[in-house]
């Protein structure tokens, strides 16, 4: 067997396989058919050596200076989540982006091509270093139930803060409100994989750690990728139960907009972005 990176770095070891075990978990909800969803994690912490290339420059076609120099775990395009929970060094790649921040190189394993959504996570991997952000991963996956609420108008409605869809969704349980304080932000459609869809989900996600790709999935942030998987699994969940109820025929009623204010109060959760 061809050696791994990963026997020499064991931190490093460890972050792969948990971007390994949330795959698995993507693909067990139903959130991952076949090539589905994608995930960036910034892994230069755990590389102490300059890692040599092992491909050409290929061009972002955007420049993006505060990560130059760094190294992402990336899962490769057209690869599936359920085969990168087995051999997540097969279906992802190391990239470190050139000094200039205009393009990346492979370094590690293999010649696996980093995801179509590159441009989407790689600009807000940009933006979090730029910010000083904590943050290290960026998750897009399709959980079902949040993208099935995406094709209702009304719950797009995004002119009141919280919009629609966060307030329906935190009013199913306290919880919601609890882990996902900031809510849902809203990207109206966009070509998969384009620099529109990045630039309009960078905009969101200023002021949100999960932003919706209107009837596509879902974008998030967090501090490690176990992070941003259960943020996005506290929305669906609430999603989830939004439809269970609605089943019944009538509007489900929702937590009070009171009870909703006293968990916000008593958990004294943050309403803007801090991290
Ligand atoms: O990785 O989900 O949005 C495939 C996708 C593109
Ligand atoms: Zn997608």
């Amino acid at each position: 067997m061809e050696k791994s990176i990963l026997s020499d770095y064991r931190e490093l070891k460890s972050i792969i396989d948990q971007a390994a075990e949330v795959a698995g978990y993507i693909w067990q909800k139903g959130w991952g058919e076949r090539n589905g969803g994608n995930l960036t994690v910034d892994v230069t912490d755990y590389i102490s050596t300059y890692l040599p290339a092992i491909s050409s420059p290929v061009s972002m076609e955007l420049t993006l200076p505060h990560i130059a120099g760094r190294y992402f775990y990336v899962k490769g395009t057209q690869k599936r989540m359920r085969d990168l929970a087995r051999v997540p060094m097969d279906n992802g790649c190391i990239i470190r982006i050139t000094d200039d921040g205009a393009a990346y190189v492979l370094v590690a394993d293999k010649q696996v091509k980093p995801t179509s959504e590159l441009p989407s996570h790689l600009m807000v991997q940009d933006y979090l270093r730029q910010t000083g952000s904590t943050y290290k991963a960026t998750l897009h996956t399709h959980p079902i139930e949040i993208v099935a609420l995406s094709h209702h108008r009304r719950m797009l409605d995004d002119t009141t803060r919280p919009n629609v869809i966060t307030r329906t969704l935190w009013s199913m349980i306290p919880e919601t409100l609890a882990f996902a304080p900031l809510g849902l932000g809203i990207v109206p459609y966009e070509v998969p994989g384009s620099v529109e869809l990045a630039q309009a989900t960078l905009n969101k996600i200023k002021d949100y750690d999960v932003v919706l790709w209107e009837k596509h999935g879902v974008f998030a942030v967090g501090q490690d990728i176990m992070d941003a998987f259960d943020q996005v699994d506290v929305l669906n969940k609430a999603a989830r139960i939004y439809l269970d109820a609605r089943i019944l025929g009538s509007e489900p009623e929702g937590m009070t907009d009171k009870a909703m204010k006293d968990v916000q109060r008593i958990f004294n959760l943050p309403t803007v972005r801090n991290n």
